[in-house]
C-alpha cells in the first residue's frame, strides 16, 4: 500500500519553511511587484508552500511566475537563446537544444524512488531509503540555482475539469524545461485552485540542470518521493529526465489509479486515436508500446490523432470507459521519421507554421536538422550532439537514435483538438498492447475475454531501446508502462483486473496484442528484416476497427481472434493500395507454438516471483498453454491460419 504524506518532507525539510506565515515572507523578498501579483492568483497553502521552499533550497536570484502568456511565453524563448539552452534554427520558430552526450536518454540507474521503511516497490525499479535521498538532496540542491533564474508554471495535466486531470507545478531553472512544458502542457494559472479543490491532489516538480558539465552527470539523478508527490531531479538536461510533468508525474498519476482509485481509473503508457469507420462512425483507440516502438507513427495513422505518449481512463456515469491525453504537444522521436511513414509529422518538421524544439538531431551547414532515416542524402558535415560530425565518423551516427522534436499536437495536421479538449473525455472502444517481438506473437490477436485482455498486458516482450540509457537485450515490459509503475506489479495487476472486470464498465472495450516487429529470418520469409512495413499499421488498425462493431469475424485460437486472410487483403487495397498476398499472411499469422509457450513459461515463472500476484493470471497462460499444446499434437509445431 501506499500512504501519502508519509515520512520527511523533504522539500519542506530542506527549504525550513513550515508555517505559512513564513511561506509568504520567502516569497516576498524573492519575487519582483509583478511576479508577485502574478502568484497572487494561487492562494492554496500548500502549493504557495510548495513553492516558497523549493525558493529557499535553491536559492535562485530571481523567480518567474509563468503564466502561459504571449509576454511570459516569449520572455522564456527569448532567454533560453540567451543562455544557450536553444539555438535558432533559419525556420521561423525552430530551435535546437542539445544535451549531453552522457544525458541522451533516461538515466534508468541514477531514476530512483525515495521510500519509507515498510515500502514496497516494484520488482522493476529502483529505490533508495528516505533519509539517504534527503541527504543527497540537501547536499546537492542546496544552492542548486545561485546565479540563474527559477521559473514556476502552474500545469494541467489534462482538459481543465475532466475527472482524471490532475494539476500540476513546475519549478526549473532550465528554459528549455519551461519552453517543453509549454508545448507539452496546459498551462492552467489561473485554474489551479479550483482545479486542485476538484481533483483533491497535485504534484510537484523540481529541477535544476546546476553547471550542466559532463563531469556532473554521474552525480545527476531524477527523484521521485511519491509519499508527497514531489519529484526532485538535478545535474541532468534530457527532457526524459528533467520534464518531470510527464514520466515523473505519470507515475504519480499510476500510483493515484492503482491505490487511491483501484477499479475505476488507470493511468497509461498509451497514445490515443480516432478512427473513421464505415458511415463515418468515428472509433477510438488508446494503445500502449514500450517506448520507441513505434507510438507516435501508429497515433498518427488515425483519421482523429489526439495524443502519443499517455492515457488517462476512468469508467463514466454512462458504462463507457473514457480517455483523456494529459497532454498537449509531442516529445517524439526523430529517427526513421520520413515523407513516407510520417507525411503529417513531417509537414512541421521541415515547413514554416509550427514552434519545434529539435534536441540532438545533427544540424548541416545550412542549419538544416537532420537525422538517421529522413529519407535524404547524408549531408557533408555538420554538429550533432558530439560536436563536429562528417561522414566518415562511422562509430557516431549522425545524430542519436534518441533525438526528438517537441511540438504542439495541433501542428499535426489530423490533430482533433476539440476532441483532445473535452473534459469528458473519448470513448475508448479499443485497447493495443504491443512491443519490439521479431519472432513470437503474430501481428494482431484480440482476447476473447476482459481476464485475457489484461494478460496481454502483462505479458509484452520488448527488444530495449535507445530511450534509455544502458538498456539491452529483449525484457518484460508489462503493459508497456513497467518503468513508470512505482508500485508492485501484483497490485498493478490487480487494478487492471479491477478496472475491465467492473460492472459498472458496460461498454467492454476490444483488447488486442500488435507486433510490427516479426522478421523473415523468424518466420521462414526470404527477404531480410522486417516482413511488414510502417504503413500496414492503418490496416491493423483498420481491422480492429471493424472487429470491435461486429463488422468482420476472426479466426479463434488458443490465444484469442486472428483475422482471416480475405478481410486483410481487402484492408490493404482499401486503406493502403498494396497487394498482400496468402504467403505474407501465412507467414505473420502461423502460431509458433514452441515460442509461444516458451513466452507463457518465460511469463509464468516471473510473475509467481511478484508478490501474490491474481491467480486469474495464472489461470490463463494455463489455459492458453493446454490449448496450444492440443493443437500441437494434432498439427505440428507451427500451424497455419488456414489449418485452424
Ligand atoms: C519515453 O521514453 O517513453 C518518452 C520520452 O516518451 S520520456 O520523457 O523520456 O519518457
Ligand atoms: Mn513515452
Amino acid at each position: 500500500m501506499l500512504e501519502l504524506k508519509k515520512g520527511v518532507d523533504i522539500l519542506s525539510a530542506v527549504g525550513g519553511i513550515d508555517r505559512l506565515e513564513d511561506a509568504r515572507r520567502v516569497l516576498a523578498e524573492n519575487l519582483d511587484a509583478e511576479n508577485l501579483e502574478k502568484l497572487s492568483k494561487i492562494q492554496n497553502e500548500e502549493a504557495l508552500r510548495k513553492v516558497a521552499n523549493a525558493i529557499a533550497m535553491c536559492q535562485p536570484d530571481k523567480v518567474m511566475i509563468h503564466t502561459g502568456s504571449p509576454a511570459d511565453k516569449e520572455f522564456v524563448r527569448k532567454h533560453s537563446l540567451e543562455k544557450g539552452e536553444e539555438a535558432a534554427l533559419p525556420i521561423d520558430g525552430h530551435t535546437i537544444h542539445f544535451d549531453l552526450p552522457q544525458d541522451q536518454a533516461r538515466l534508468v540507474k541514477q531514476t530512483l524512488y525515495i521510500v519509507n521503511d515498510d515500502e514496497r516497490i516494484s520488482s522493476l525499479a529502483k529505490r533508495e531509503p528516505r533519509d539517504v535521498s534527503h541527504a543527497y538532496i540537501r547536499k546537492h540542491m542546496t544552492g542548486i540555482m545561485k546565479g540563474k533564474i527559477m521559473f514556476v508554471g502552474f500545469y494541467s495535466r489534462g482538459p481543465v475539469g475532466a475527472k482524471a486531470t490532475v494539476p500540476a507545478i513546475e519549478i526549473s531553472s532550465s528554459t528549455y524545461v519551461l519552453h517543453s512544458a509549454e508545448l507539452l502542457y496546459r498551462n492552467c494559472w489561473a485554474d489551479f485552485d479550483k482545479e486542485v479543490a476538484r481533483r483533491g491532489e497535485f504534484f510537484t516538480n523540481v529541477h535544476s540542470e546546476g553547471p550542466n558539465r559532463p563531469e556532473d552527470v554521474p552525480n545527476a539523478r531524477i527523484y521521485m518521493d511519491r509519499s508527497w508527490q514531489t519529484t526532485y531531479s538535478m545535474f541532468c538536461t534530457y527532457a526524459g529526465n528533467t520534464l518531470l510533468l510527464k514520466k515523473g508525474n505519470h507515475r504519480f498519476a499510476s500510483d493515484s489509479a492503482i491505490y487511491m482509485n483501484r477499479g475505476t481509473e488507470l493511468s497509461e503508457h498509451m497514445f490515443i486515436t480516432g478512427l473513421t469507420g464505415p458511415g463515418g462512425r468515428k472509433t477510438y483507440f488508446a494503445g500502449a508500446a514500450p517506448s520507441g516502438c513505434g507510438k507516435t507513427t501508429t497515433a498518427m495513422v488515425g483519421s482523429d490523432f489526439i495524443g502519443d505518449d499517455l492515457a488517462q481512463l476512468w469508467i463514466a456515469e454512462d458504462g463507457t470507459l473514457r480517455g483523456i491525453n494529459p497532454e498537449i504537444g509531442i516529445f517524439g522521436i526523430v529517427e526513421d521519421v520520413n515523407e513516407e511513414g510520417d507525411p503529417y509529422l513531417m509537414k512541421s518538421l521541415r515547413e514554416p507554421g509550427a514552434e519545434v524544439i529539435f534536441c540532438n538531431v545533427l544540424i548541416d551547414e545550412n542549419g538544416k536538422p537532420r537525422w538517421v532515416g529522413d529519407g535524404e542524402e547524408v549531408p557533408p558535415r555538420g554538429t550533432n550532439f558530439q560536436g563536429e560530425w562528417t561522414p566518415d565518423m562511422t562509430d557516431v551516427p549522425m545524430s542519436h537514435p534518441n533525438s526528438r522534436c517537441t511540438l504542439l499536437n495541433e501542428a499535426i495536421g489530423n490533430h482533433n483538438k476539440e476532441a483532445n479538449s473535452d473534459p469528458a473525455g473519448l470513448p475508448i472502444s479499443v485497447i493495443t498492447y504491443s512491443g519490439r517481438d521479431a519472432d513470437t506473437m503474430p501481428p494482431i490477436w484480440a482476447a476473447k475475454s476482459m481476464d485475457e485482455g489484461v494478460a496481454i498486458g502483462a505479458s509484452i516482450v520488448s527488444k530495449a531501446t535507445a530511450t534509455e540509457v544502458g538498456a539491452t537485450g529483449v525484457n518484460r515490459q508489462p503493459w508497456a508502462n513497467a518503468p513508470f509503475i512505482a508500485g508492485g506489479l501484483s497490485d498493478y495487476l490487480d487494478a487492471q483486473l479491477c478496472f475491465f472486470n467492473n460492472d459498472r464498465l458496460a461498454a467492454k472495450p476490444v483488447i488486442s496484442g500488435l507486433n510490427y516487429f516479426l522478421t523473415h529470418e523468424n518466420r521462414g520469409g526470404s527477404g531480410r528484416g522486417l516482413l511488414g512495413e510502417k504503413r500496414d499499421v492503418h490496416v491493423w488498425l483498420g481491422w480492429l476497427e471493424l472487429y470491435a462493431h461486429g463488422d468482420v469475424e476472426g479466426i479463434e485460437t488458443p490465444i484469442g481472434i486472428i483475422p482471416k486472410y480475405a478481410d486483410l487483403k481487402r484492408l490493404f487495397t482499401e486503406k493502403i493500395d498494396k497487394e498482400y498476398g496468402e504467403e505474407l499472411y501465412t507467414m505473420q499469422f502461423s502460431l509458433y507454438i514452441d515460442n509461444i509457450i516458451a513466452r507463457i513459461d518465460l511469463q509464468t515463472e516471473a510473475w509467481r516471483k511478484e508478490d501474490n500476484p491474481s491467480e486469474v493470471l495464472f489461470s490463463i497462460y494455463a489455459q492458453q498453454k493446454a490449448g496450444l499444446e492440443v493443437l500441437r499434437a494434432a498439427k505440428g509445431p507451427v500451424v497455419k491460419p488456414q489449418d485452424l
